[in-house]
């Protein structure tokens, strides 16, 4: 392992975002990243997807700008699904959804060097992730109904998110639609934290909203 070993406690608020999320534009997703650095986020998601998002050499550029912050501040960059661009900036965790590069593949090409997380949201999958050795976490959503996924799967909701939790040998966090709101049902669920676009990307109080993350997900 050459980056930070993966440990639960990165999952508690786990933020994720990409140049597509910053909807203001007098903000930069340099700058949105710095403040839930600030404001003390675990884990930080590079998850550049859809239309209007950067590719080649500025996706490039962008990964290695904002893993230099995050290495700054001990947090761990985790690339999502794409393996080339997490090796190239010598991230610490890649995540990979059902649909993606298949997981034993990925942890086959990587899975030395750095952590692997996998999206589950049917019990099936849990199941054959529990078989699988080497990932670290799961991912399990949509919770609730979200705008920042174009191909996001049927919401699951809360009591689902419980008995995959269960059903899991792996810590889970908890992703899609989650608000300052609906975050107060999820510690009962067992997950291990939150992992969140909106709130934060278009947030107007970003160490509150990194707060409330934290705070819910206290030990
Ligand atoms: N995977 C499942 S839901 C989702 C992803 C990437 C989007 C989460 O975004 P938001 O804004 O926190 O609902
Ligand atoms: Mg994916």
């Amino acid at each position: 392992m050459m980056g930070l070993p993966f440990e639960s406690g990165m999952l508690r608020s786990y933020f994720i975002a990409g140049t597509q999320d910053i909807k203001d534009k007098h903000k930069t997703l340099e700058e949105v990243v710095k403040q839930a650095l600030e404001a003390g986020i675990t884990a930080f998601q590079y998850r550049e997807k859809g239309p209007t998002s950067l590719t080649g050499d500025a996706k490039a550029k962008m990964a290695q700008t904002l893993r230099e912050l995050c290495a700054d501040y001990q947090v761990p960059f985790i690339v999502d699904d794409d393996v080339a661009l997490a090796v190239q900036t010598n991230a610490d965790g890649v995540h990979v959804g059902q649909k993606d590069e298949r997981v034993t593949q990925v942890l086959k090409e990587i899975g030395e060097t750095m952590f692997v997380g996998l999206s589950c949201d049917t019990k099936a999958q849990i199941e054959i992730a529990n078989q699988t050795v080497g990932i670290s976490y799961i991912g399990s959503g949509p919770v609730y109904p979200t705008g920042s996924k174009a191909d996001a799967d049927p919401v699951i909701g809360v009591d689902s998110l419980a008995n995959l939790v269960k059903a899991s040998q792996l810590p889970v966090v908890a992703i899609g639609g989650i608000t300052e709101e609906n975050i107060q049902e999820l510690p009962k669920t067992g997950v291990a934290g939150t992992a969140v676009i909106s709130m934060i990307a278009q947030s107007e109080d970003v160490f509150r909203t990194v707060k409330t993350m934290n705070t819910t997900f206290e030990k």
